[in-house]
């Protein structure tokens, strides 16, 4: 299990995979962080399709090519905004891991990626965001699906402490 699930400290627009997960707001339409970085990297072209997408609900995925990042695809979720623990975010957080994966094995797709969903603008906080990813991705796998690897990408050095901390307790 251990090899199917990697962490990597850095820019997820640099990775080679078959969809990178773009933490996306309900327009599809960019923004800022992760969702800004992706449609820098990716070109006009991302925003062009992602028009044509019908926004997506808080929890959902849907998916878009990858045009100029090196991966193949985007999944984009969109995962919700921390409003004290109040409002279903641990249901929502981890229905837009398991749909995200869900897209990727629909489309065959191999190799996944995710950033730290909601854990930016959207205020989640980390470590219970990180163990709600952590616990999907791994139910997820479990299956003996078609996804063989999923990628954690820690955007900073406390991040990718984090996810090794929770990942090494998973594993136990
Ligand atoms: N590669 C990997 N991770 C990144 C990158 C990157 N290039 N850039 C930022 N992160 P956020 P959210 C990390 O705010 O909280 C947008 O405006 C960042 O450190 O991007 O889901 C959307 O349009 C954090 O850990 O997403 C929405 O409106 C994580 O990505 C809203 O922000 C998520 O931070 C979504 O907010």
């Amino acid at each position: 299990m251990s090899e199917r699930m990697k962490i990597f400290e850095g820019d997820i627009t640099t990775l080679e995979v078959d969809a990178i997960v773009n933490a996306a707001n309900n327009s599809l339409l960019g923004g800022g962080g992760v969702d800004g970085a992706i449609h820098r990297a990716a070109g006009p072209q991302l925003l062009a399709e992602c028009v044509t997408l019908d926004g997506c609900r808080t929890g959902e995925a849907k998916i878009s090519g990858g045009y100029d990042l090196p991966s193949k695809h985007v999944i984009h979720t969109v995962g919700p905004v921390w409003d004290g623990g109040r409002a279903n975010e641990d249901a929502l957080l981890a229905d837009c891991h398991r749909n995200s994966l869900m897209v990727a094995e629909e489309n065959g797709l191999k190799t996944v990626a995710f950033p730290a969903i909601s854990t930016g603008v959207f205020g989640f906080p980390k470590e219970r965001a990180t163990r709600i990813a952590v616990r999907e991705v791994r139910a997820f796998l479990d299956q003996d699906v078609g996804v063989e690897q999923v990628t954690f990408v820690c955007f900073s050095e406390r991040d990718f402490d984090l996810y090794q901390r929770v990942l090494g307790m998973a594993l136990d």
